[in-house]
């Protein structure tokens, strides 16, 4: 009875243990830890794009900044709020970042990306971060306003920063791309975090403009990401020591 009972519980054993490392159930053993690169900095290359815009860009919507005196006041003339900023022909506050990178493994960077709130607006109004990379969240205005993250993977934030010159921080602890922001007491107020696992990533400036540097050799889908233009990638390959160019063409949401 004795040795007829041994075999499942031995098989299940088998199972049990084979789970817990990880490997195969089907008798092979355990696939070796997989372990993560440093990027050998001798044989980097980069890439300088540009996210161009076609055609005309639609008109941003004002922010109806009556209710708060402190916003109003903060634009006599009134504001605008981001969502199409083209200078040149290039579309800014696009988010580039490359999507596929591979097994390399990056220390978060202790030095913190920072976010402000400035005249009713978040600033910069599109940002990145690398996992585990704190965001000072900082109030620069005489009024109240929340930070509210409404992400689909990491965990809901809401501070409220109630004083000018409050600061709080925030750590993001999965990559995930993008983590909107909204203030729930200005609700023209949003903002676009980008949370990624490594350091490729820009968001494009000085009309549509961005570069990503000290990448490792190899071929990668670079995605660009926007706001209310969608979402474009291509395929990239980058030899060593090579700088290539890259450039995207977003056209309005409302033409696609
Ligand atoms: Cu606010």
């Amino acid at each position: 009875m004795n040795k007829k009972a041994s075999g499942p519980v031995a098989a299940a054993l088998l199972v049990l243990l084979s789970a817990c490392s990880g490997g195969e159930t089907n008798g092979a053993p355990a696939a070796a830890p997989t372990f993560a690169l440093r990027v050998d900095q001798e044989t980097t290359g980069a890439i300088i794009g540009r996210v161009s815009f076609a055609g005309v860009a639609p008109e941003n919507p004002m922010a109806k900044l009556s209710g708060d005196p402190v916003c109003s006041r903060a634009h006599a003339t009134g504001m605008a709020v981001e969502n199409y900023v083209v200078n040149d022909g290039g579309l800014d506050n696009v988010f580039v970042y490359v999507k596929d990178l591979g097994n390399y493994r990056f220390d978060a960077p202790a030095e913190p990306v920072k976010l402000d709130q400035q005249g009713c607006r978040y600033v910069p109004h599109v940002l990145g971060v690398q996992v585990g990379q704190p965001v000072e969240i900082s109030n620069s205005d005489e009024t109240m306003h929340n930070v509210h993250a409404v992400p689909r993977v990491n965990r809901e934030m809401n501070i409220g920063q109630h004083v000018k010159d409050q600061k709080d921080t925030h750590t993001f602890t999965t990559a995930e791309v993008m983590v909107p922001l909204k203030c729930d007491l200005h609700p023209w107020m949003n903002a676009y975090v980008g949370v990624v696992p490594h350091p490729y990533y820009a968001v494009t400036r000085d009309g549509g403009k961005f570069e990503l540097k000290n990448l490792p050799p190899g071929t990668y889908t670079i995605e660009a990401w926007h706001e209310k233009a969608g979402t474009q990638a291509q395929q990239v390959t980058i030899d060593s020591k090579a700088t290539r160019g890259v450039t995207f063409t977003f056209k309005s949401a409302a033409t696609n």
